[in-house]
């Protein structure tokens, strides 16, 4: 499957403020999302599962695929486009044995020897960051900065995200890395227009 990994929506349900979580999603596909990842930290099994099944119906229909963040399960239940994992869950090469070779399989990274750590084991793509300092994630190590990301990206032959912090003030010098894409969360979903936020990125992105 060819992935476009340019925009890379990450959900927060806590983010979204006083608007409908739903229809924040929706309207940042419409703007141009390309890639969507459910990422919802505390959510109960039910309740991750219900906002998995829900999010993969709304992706579907602008044909971006749907990846589930840490839970192997939920992505097998909701038949989801792939799975994001990180150093502290289930190793690679079980995820990728428990989903078959066709799913998506990304792996975060901070630095160049987990880069190839992870394309060695069998992931597709690497979430690579944080590039600069975020609040939207607890215990975010400290950020890499863009050179460290331009290292990674050298390092490995899979595709490379950068994360952590991205938003379109600082947009071009992560693109000048040569990395294949952005992958944001606030720089969307804290927006009261997520559909003008969305679109803002993509076209800078495409410049
Ligand atoms: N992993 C590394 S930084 C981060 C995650 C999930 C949070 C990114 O959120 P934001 O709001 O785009 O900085
Ligand atoms: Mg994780």
């Amino acid at each position: 499957m060819s992935v476009d990994y340019s925009l890379y929506l990450i959900t927060d349900r806590y983010l979204i403020g006083s608007k409908d979580f739903y229809t924040s999603v929706r309207r940042a596909l419409e703007g141009g999302v390309t890639l969507l990842q459910v990422r919802e930290k505390d959510a109960a099994s039910q309740e991750f599962f219900d906002i998995g099944l829900k999010l993969k119906e709304i992706a579907a229909e602008f044909n971006v695929p749907l990846i589930v963040n840490d839970r192997v399960d939920i992505a097998l239940a909701i038949d989801a486009d792939g799975v994001h994992v990180g150093s502290g869950d289930l190793p690679l090469e079980v995820v990728r044995r428990l989903l078959g070779p066709r799913k998506i399989l990304g792996y975060s990274v901070s630095n160049p020897q987990e880069a190839r750590y992870g394309e060695r084991n069998g992931a597709d793509y690497l979430g690579a960051g944080p590039v600069y300092s975020t609040g939207s994630k607890k215990d975010a190590s400290n950020p890499i900065g863009v050179e460290a990301l331009r290292t990674i990206k050298q390092s490995v032959n899979i595709p490379v995200v950068a994360i952590g912090g991205i938003n379109a003030s600082n947009l071009n010098e992560v693109k000048s890395t040569g990395v294949d894409g952005i992958s944001v969360i606030s720089a969307i979903l804290s927006r009261d227009d997520t559909f003008a936020a969305a679109r803002e990125l993509v076209e800078l992105w495409r410049k």
